[in-house]
C-alpha cells in the first residue's frame, strides 16, 4: 500500500532529513508534497528521481488526498496547521513540542510504546530528541528493574537549535559568534536549553521529565535533569543514573540491553570503546556505554547515552511512527 505524504517545514534541518530517511527506508509514497513559510517557498527539492518544488503552506494546503503528514516547523506551525489537517482526514506526526503533553495526543517511541499510536485522533507528537534517545534504553531498564528514580545530565550540540546553532558554534570557532546563544558557545558549556521556567528548570529539563513519564505511562517515577548545550555540532550525550527497585546482575543488564531493539552497546573501556556525538552522527540507534553500577545506591547503574538527535531525536523517529501507521492499518 502506497499513501499520499505531505511534509511540512520541509527545507528545515529536520525536514530534509524526513526525506533522507524516507527515501532510505523506502517509504511508500505514491503523492509527495513539500509545505514551507512563504520565505523557502518555490525552493527545488529532489527526492528519488522527481524534483519537487516546496509550496507555501496555506489552509487548504490539505483540501487533497493525503493520509500522513511529518510536521516539523515549530510549535506555531503545529498549533495552527495540525488540527486544520487533522480535520481533513490526514493523519499528523508532528515534530514540535505542542501536542506533546495533550491528553488526547499519544506520544510515541516506536521502541517503546508502539500501541499508543492507535489511539490517535488525527495528531500523534514525537517527543523531545533528548527523552527519545533515553527512554529507548530506559524500557528494558524499567520492565526487568521497575525504575525508581532517573536523574538525567545532558550534554547537546548545536543541531538542536536548527541552523542558528550550528552556524553560532562554527562562526564562534573562528572568533565571530553570531550571538545566537545567551554566551559563547564555541568552547564552552551552556547550562540552558530552551527558556527558563518558574521554578528554576529549563523547559528542555521540564520535557524530560514530563515526557519520560507520559511515554511511560508510569507518574510515579521520579526524575530530575540538568539539560547542557555544549559545542558539539550533531548528536546529544547524556548521563543517565537510574535507581531500581528491584536487584540486578550486571551482566544480566548488560546482555538485555545488547537484546534491545534500536539499541547498540559500545562497552569496552579497556579498549576505550565507549559511543561518542561524532561516532554516533548519521546513525538511527541508540548508543550506549560506561555501563556501571552505582555504588552509593541500593540497587543502581550509571549509562552513557549517545545518539542523532536530527535522526532518532527527530526525523527517524517520526517516519517509524508514520510506518507504525500503515504496519497497523490506521491508514
Ligand atoms: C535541543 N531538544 O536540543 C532541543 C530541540 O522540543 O522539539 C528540540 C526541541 C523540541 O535544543
Amino acid at each position: 500500500k502506497k499513501v499520499n505524504l505531505a511534509i511540512v517545514g520541509a527545507t528545515g534541518m529536520v525536514g530534509r532529513t524526513f526525506l533522507k530517511v524516507l527515501e532510505e527506508r523506502n517509504f511508500p509514497i505514491d503523492n509527495l508534497y513539500l509545505f514551507s513559510s512563504s520565505r523557502s517557498a518555490g525552493s527545488k527539492v529532489t527526492f528519488g528521481e522527481k524534483e519537487y518544488v516546496v509550496e507555501e503552506l496555506t489552509e487548504n494546503s490539505f483540501d487533497r488526498d493525503i493520509q500522513i503528514a511529518l510536521f516539523s516547523a515549530g510549535g506555531e506551525i503545529s498549533k495552527k496547521f495540525a488540527p486544520i489537517a487533522a480535520s481533513k482526514g490526514v493523519v499528523v506526526v508532528d515534530n514540535s513540542s505542542y501536542w506533546r503533553m495533550n491528553k488526547e495526543i499519544p506520544l510515541v517511541v516506536p521502541e517503546v510504546n508502539p500501541e499508543a499510536v492507535k489511539d490517535h485522533k488525527g495528531i500523534i507528537a514525537n517527543p523531545n530528541c533528548s527523552t527519545i534517545q533515553a527512554v529507548v534504553p530506559l524500557k528494558t531498564l524499567h520492565d526487568k528493574y521497575k525504575i525508581k528514580r532517573v536523574v538525567y545530565s545532558t550534554y547537546q550540540a548545536v543541531s538542536g537549535s536548527g541552523v542558528k546553532g550550528v552556524e553560532d558554534l562554527e562562526k564562534g570557532m573562528t572568533g565571530n559568534p553570531t550571538g545566537f546563544y545567551p554566551h559563547q558557545i564555541s568552547y564552552n558549556c551552556l547550562p540552558h536549553i530552551d527558556s527558563f521556567t518558574e521554578n528554576g528548570y529549563t523547559k528542555e529539563e521540564i520535557k524530560m521529565i514530563d515526557e519520560t513519564m507520559k511515554i511511560f505511562n508510569d507518574y510515579n517515577l521520579k526524575i530530575t535533569a540538568t539539560t547542557v548545550r555544549v559545542p558539539v555540532k550533531n548528536g546529544h550525550s547524556e548521563s543517565i543514573n537510574v535507581e531500581f527497585e528491584k536487584q540486578f546482575e550486571l551482566d544480566e543488564l548488560v546482555e538485555s540491553l545488547k537484546n534491545t531493539d534500536g539499541v547498540v552497546v559500545m562497552d569496552d573501556p579497556k579498549n576505550n570503546v565507549y559511543p561518542t556525538a561524532v561516532d554516533c552522527n548519521d546513525r538511527d540507534e541508540v548508543f550506549v556505554g560506561r555501563i556501571r553500577r552505582d555504588f552509593s545506591l541500593d540497587s543502581g547503574i550509571n549509562l552513557w547515552v549517545v545518539a542523532d538527535n536530527i535522526r532518532k531525536g527527530a526525523a527517524t523517529n517520526t517516519v517509524q511512527i508514520a510506518e507504525l501507521l500503515l504496519s497497523y492499518d490506521l491508514v
